[in-house]
C-alpha cells in the first residue's frame, strides 16, 4: 500500500532557513524518510540512509536534468550545462576519466612540498597579530594562493573566481532575492572566466593545459575541454574556502578540540573531515527522477524534482553517535559533504591537501584559537558560507 508523503512549508531557501539552517534540519530528519516541501514543490530526502539511496542511484535520480530545482528538460539552464556535475553516464564516466586523471595522486604528491610551503609563509604573516579573520585573512587567502597557479589561469582578473562561484551556487536555487542580488557582478565575473578557460590564456604546465591536451589525444573535443576547464573554475574555489572556513569556526565553538589535533596529515585529515561532517560546505544537491520509482512505500513519479540535504544526513542520530558535537578524534568517515556515489567530489583529494597544509602549519605555531566576536553568515542558495571569523590564538614556543 501507498502512503501518505508528509507534507512540510519549511522553505531550504529562505532567509530565514539559511541564516540558521541547523536550527531546521531535526524537522527534516523526523518528519518521515522522505517528504514533500509545499514552498519549492520538490521531494526530499534528509537522513543518511535515503540521501546515500537516492545519490547511490544515479539512473533513476539523474543528474543531467540539473542538480538546482530547475528541471533542464523544461527550464534553460542558467548556464550552458557542466560536463561533470550535469552529466550523467556514459558522458559523465568519460569527462569524469579524464580529469581524475589530470587530479591524481602523483599530480598532487608532486605540488604538497609548494603548498606547505605557501602555509607556513602565510600562517607567519598571520602571527604577527594575535588575531586575525579566519575567512579574509586565512581561508580565502590560501586557496587563492595556490590553487588558481595550480590550474595556471591568467593572474589579472583571480579576484572574480569567488564572485563567480557564488554565483553558481546560488543558480541551484530558486531566483530569490539572495540570487538576484548576487546577480549584480555576475556579467564581469562570467565574462572573465569565459575567457580564463580559453587556451590561449593558460599557463603551459597546469591543470587547464592537461585538459586541452586530453582533447588533443582525443579523450573529448576541444569545447568539451573549455567547458571542463571551467568546472576546476567554478567547483575549486568557493568549497575550499567555505571549508576551511567552516573548520575554523567548528573550532571556535569546540576550542578543546584544537589541542587534541597534532601536526601529523592522519590528524589533520581527520579534523578536516570532522568539519565537514559537523559543518557542511555544499548544503544541498537536486536530483531530477528519471522514471517512476518508489522511496520506502512512497510512489514517486518520473519528473519530480528531490532535493538531498546532505548537511542534514551528516547530523542524522541515526547514523552517527552525538552528532552535533564537533570531535576531531571521530572518524566521519561515510560523511556526505562530499556528495556520495558517481558524483562524490572530483576535488576531494585536493580539497583534503589544502587542508593538511593549511592545518599542520596552523597547528605547529598555534597553541589555542578562540573566538573574537561574533562569526557572521554570508547566505548562499547552496553554500554554508562565512563572511567572517573573528578569531584570537595563543603561539606556541615553535
Ligand atoms: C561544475 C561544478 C560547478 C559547481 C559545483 C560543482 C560541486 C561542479 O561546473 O562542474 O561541484
Amino acid at each position: 500500500m501507498m502512503s501518505e508523503i508528509p507534507r512540510i512549508a519549511v522553505d531550504p531557501f529562505s532567509e530565514a532557513f539559511l541564516s540558521d539552517p541547523y536550527a531546521y534540519h531535526a524537522e527534516l530528519r523526523d518528519v518521515g524518510p522522505v517528504f514533500w516541501l509545499e514552498a519549492i514543490g520538490a521531494y526530499g530526502v534528509a537522513r543518511h540512509d535515503e540521501v546515500t539511496q537516492v545519490l547511490g542511484n544515479h539512473d533513476i535520480f539523474v543528474s543531467s536534468r540539473g542538480v538546482g530545482l530547475a528541471d533542464f528538460s523544461r527550464e534553460k539552464p542558467f548556464r550552458p550545462p557542466s560536463l561533470l556535475l550535469e552529466a550523467d553516464p556514459p558522458l559523465h564516466t568519460r569527462t569524469r576519466d579524464l580529469m581524475n586523471r589530470i587530479v591524481a595522486l602523483p599530480v598532487l604528491r608532486s605540488l604538497e612540498p609548494l603548498w606547505r610551503e605557501k602555509a607556513k609563509v602565510l600562517v607567519d604573516e598571520l602571527l604577527e597579530h594575535d588575531g586575525f579573520d579566519a575567512v579574509v585573512d586565512l581561508a580565502e587567502e590560501f586557496p587563492m594562493r595556490i590553487f588558481p597557479d595550480a590550474v595556471g589561469l591568467m593572474e589579472e582578473g583571480r579576484e572574480h573566481l569567488l564572485t563567480y562561484a557564488s554565483i553558481v551556487f546560488n543558480a541551484f536555487g530558486p531566483r530569490n532575492k539572495i540570487f538576484e542580488d548576487g546577480m549584480a557582478d555576475a556579467e564581469e565575473a562570467t565574462a572573465w572566466v569565459a575567457e580564463a578557460c580559453k587556451r590561449e590564456n593558460l599557463k603551459s604546465d597546469g591543470w587547464g593545459e592537461a585538459v586541452y591536451q586530453s582533447a588533443d589525444r582525443g579523450d573529448c573535443s576541444h569545447d568539451e575541454a573549455e567547458r571542463l576547464v571551467r568546472s576546476f573554475l567554478s567547483a575549486g574555489v568557493d568549497t575550499t574556502v567555505n571549508g576551511i572556513s567552516n573548520l575554523l569556526y567548528a573550532f571556535t565553538q569546540f576550542p578543546d578540540e584544537w589541542q587534541k589535533m597534532d601536526t601529523s596529515t592522519s590528524a589533520t585529515r581527520r579534523a578536516f573531515n570532522e568539519g565537514l561532517r559537523w559543518r557542511s560546505t555544499v548544503q544541498t544537491f537536486f536530483r531530477t527522477v528519471a522514471e517512476d520509482t518508489r522511496i520506502g512505500d512512497v510512489d514517486i513519479k518520473e519528473g519530480a524534482k528531490i532535493i538531498t540535504f546532505l548537511a542534514t544526513a551528516n547530523r542524522d542520530e541515526r547514523r552517527w553517535d552525538d552528532p552535533h558535537t564537533f570531535d576531531v578524534t571521530r572518524n566521519a568517515a561515510g560523511h556526505v559533504g562530499f556528495g556520495h556515489g558517481i558524483h562524490a567530489c572530483l576535488g576531494q583529494m585536493v580539497a583534503r591537501m589544502e587542508a593538511d597544509a593549511l592545518l599542520s602549519a596552523m597547528r605547529e605555531k598555534i597553541a589555542r584559537i578562540e573566538a573574537d566576536g561574533p562569526a557572521v553568515p554570508r547566505l548562499n542558495n547552496t553554500l554554508c558560507s562565512m563572511a567572517s571569523v573573528p578569531v584570537k590564538i595563543q603561539k606556541t614556543g615553535n
